[in-house]
């Protein structure tokens, strides 16, 4: 030590390390921040030993979906990886084209896009896909017509090379008939989805999922590989206390929405403002807080930005399933006929009662068109 330095003052708390075997034996810290929970140790509930659970209980054909679902997760987590070294790997910026839907397509939504059509392509049931970042359909001649999937890759990819949170959205429908394959059963309302969820790709990776009884949410555990069962059953509050939307179009907003976000803003119980730009990241928080999620139409855009296929209805689907609602402001989304696979929607999704009170808005403003 150096003439005439003080040592630092020590504090009260005697900081102890504990190895990995006394914390699974639920050794406390000193300062107890850390609970141990020995059961996730000890007995992994596995994203696989999940899905076979639930398909023993309510799904019909749980083999091929099994096979489909780990499918699904194994590319989500090819491509949390590649994420996380994004920036080590070139993988920032544009790969210097436009997707079907005009946006710029980045280095990150090309790979995921491979990622997710060879994982899908290779387990063998799918013989359509759908992703934003085709035009068309995707064939897979070899595989059989069981199932279709329609998945947006990498969405929120406009923040990826600011290190914020994107994700992999995706849907699968049931072929309607296994004999007759056609590209037609991708346009399916949201209402015939067999399964639905996102990966989000963050602070932690997680897959959140649904089969239309429950959702539940699976934590990637990068030392294990595996997503392992973290949040179960997850229910969205009645009512919540902030509001997610791009508020820089608002000049273009119609009155509803303006009177809407108004009174998120100026009520009585003013709401927090609180908008990522990844629907993933917005859409998860939106699950676990409440509130409301919204990117409506506008001037510009009547239809909005978001697309139905395989952004909104799946996204729709777990929303309703954890007790939400998602909607265009006139109509549920899952309810609507698709014409297109990229078509666009306007939507308004999260708490029953936030939810409800935009629902309530168009309606009184239709009526009064009406009275006119
Ligand atoms: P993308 O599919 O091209 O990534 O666009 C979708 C994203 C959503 O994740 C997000 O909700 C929205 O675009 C944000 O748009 P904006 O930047 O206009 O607010
Ligand atoms: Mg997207």
């Amino acid at each position: 030590m150096a003439a005439n330095t003080v040592s630092p003052k020590v504090g009260k708390i005697d900081v102890k390390r504990e190895s990995f075997a006394q914390m699974a034996q639920g050794v406390k810290t000193p300062t107890d921040v850390r609970e141990v929970n020995r059961d996730l140790n000890s007995n992994p509930f596995t994203l696989s030993r999940w899905i076979l659970t639930e398909m023993q209980t309510n799904v019909k054909d749980k083999t091929d979906l099994t096979i489909l679902l780990n499918a699904i997760a194994t590319g989500c987590k090819v491509i949390s990886n590649a994420a996380k070294k994004a920036g080590i790997y070139n993988l920032y910026g544009l790969a210097g084209n436009q997707n079907a839907s005009g946006d710029a397509v980045k280095k990150l939504d090309v790979y995921g896009n491979d990622v997710m059509i060879n994982c899908i392509d290779s387990c063998g049931k799918v013989m359509y896909m759908a992703s934003e970042e085709n035009d068309e359909a995707i064939l897979v001649k070899t595989a059989e017509n069981k199932y279709l999937c329609v998945f947006d890759p990498v969405d929120g990819s406009s923040n990826i090379d600011a290190n914020v949170s994107v994700g992999t959205i995706f849907g699968i429908y049931q072929a309607t008939d296994p004999d007759a394959p056609d590209s037609a059963d991708l346009l399916q309302k949201g209402t015939e989805l067999v399964c639905a969820g996102y990966c989000m790709y963050g602070g932690a990776t997680i897959l959140m999922l649904t089969f239309g009884q429950e959702v539940n949410g699976f934590t990637l555990d990068p030392s294990l590989g595996e997503f392992l069962l973290t949040h179960e059953n997850v229910k969205i509050p009645e009512k919540g206390k902030i509001y997610s939307v791009n508020e820089g179009n608002s000049q273009k907003w119609d009155e509803v929405v303006t009177k809407y976000v108004h009174d998120c803003k100026f009520g009585l119980k003013p709401k927090k403002a609180r908008y990522i730009g990844s629907m993933v990241a917005d859409v998860h928080r939106t699950l676990l807080y409440g509130g409301i999620f919204m990117y409506p139409g506008d001037s510009k855009n009547p239809n909005g930005k978001l697309r139905l296929v395989y952004e909104l209805n799946p996204m729709s689907f777990l929303c309703e399933v954890a007790g939400g609602l998602a909607t265009t402001g006139r109509e549920r989304v899952r309810d609507i006929q698709p014409q297109k696979i990229h078509e666009r929607r306007p939507i308004f999704l999260g708490s029953k009662e936030d939810v409800e009170k935009i629902q309530k808005l168009y309606k009184e403003l239709d009526e009064k068109k009406n009275e006119k």
